[in-house]
């Protein structure tokens, strides 16, 4: 016997396009959760979806209080921090980075490459782990779990669960983040924690999302109601589509940001930025380090 259970779906209450903008050193960046009109979407800081050519990147900068995710699309993306950790992720590769207390690194594209494409996003730390040890959790595409619910629809399970499939990535802030590749004419239901806020940001294609059929295209952000719905509708119509569902616990923090520094008071601010000039408190090396890829 197949049941039919007929859930409600969250709605969309903000559709936002991203531009592209300049950012770091010669890069480009489309910002979805960090522009003006998608602040605070607590648990989240910022999402990039940067386009880095040879000339550009993101040379030596520190992090404090928060996670960075970078995801690559297209391109490779090599990295070295101060402690002398040092990689390269290349199209589908996964780098999930908790800064907690201090990392001073430079983000630059292997320079025999043309382009180098992806997501970042920065995910807020509760207060009890800002200061915790900096942490790497690297996946290779081919380690990164897939549902395929019905044929034409897979998705990637970067974090959290999804149809049964569950990601191995240890979050700190609970999140769940989803790479969805669907044909045309495809039909989705993905369930979500009642709890968490989330958004859709599509990367190509157009995505018909809620009860409603709200049209999300390329580009777009579109957040999700916060009415305690536990699953989100997405279908497609005449045309493939490839988007992120990126949703989290709001931590329900204080938040002072200044830069790449997250913590939840202006004093604790005060202290980061000196912590970081004097080289203290996990900036030791930050003084004397210099990258040797930026
Ligand atoms: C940063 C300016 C920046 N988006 N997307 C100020 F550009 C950055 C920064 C990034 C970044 C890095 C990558 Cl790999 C991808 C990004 C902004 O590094 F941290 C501050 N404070
Ligand atoms: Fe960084």
């Amino acid at each position: 016997m197949v049941s039919t259970l007929t859930r409600t779906s969250r709605s969309i209450v903000k559709s936002v396009l991203s531009r592209e903008q300049g950012e770091g050193a010669g890069a480009r960046v489309r910002r979805s959760i960090g522009r003006p009109e998608l602040r605070n979407h607590d648990p989240f800081l910022m999402l990039d979806e940067f386009n880095v050519d040879k000339n550009g990147g993101f040379p030596d900068h520190p992090h404090r209080g928060f996670e960075t995710v970078t995801y690559m699309l297209e391109g490779q993306f090599q990295h070295e921090d101060f402690a002398g950790h040092k990689g390269t992720i290349g199209p589908g590769d996964l780098q999930w980075m908790t800064a907690g207390r201090g990392i001073v690194h430079s983000e630059m594209p292997v320079k025999s490459q043309t382009r180098a494409h992806g997501l970042q996003l920065w995910i807020n730390l509760p207060k009890d782990h800002k200061m915790c040890e900096p942490q790497y959790q690297e996946l290779l595409d081919n380690e990164i779990p897939r549902a395929t619910p019905e044929e034409g629809v897979t998705i990637k399970v970067i974090a959290g669960e999804s149809h049964g499939v569950e990601s191995k990535v240890y979050t700190r802030t609970p999140t769940m983040y989803l790479d969805f590749k669907m044909d045309k004419n495809k039909t989705v239901e993905q369930s979500i924690p009642a709890s968490y806020t989330g958004f859709i940001y599509v990367l190509k294609g157009t995505a018909f999302v809620g009860d409603q059929e709200f049209e999300g295209k390329a580009h777009h952000t579109l957040t999700f109601s916060e009415d305690g719905a536990e699953t989100i509708k997405i279908r497609t119509k005449d045309e493939d589509a490839h988007f992120v569902v990126i949703a989290g616990e709001p931590l329900k923090e204080p938040i002072f940001q200044h830069g790449p520094f997250v913590m939840n008071t202006r004093e604790e601010i005060q202290k980061t930025i000196l912590d970081y000039q004097f080289g203290h408190n996990g900036f030791e090396r930050a003084r004397s380090w210099r990258s040797t890829i930026a």
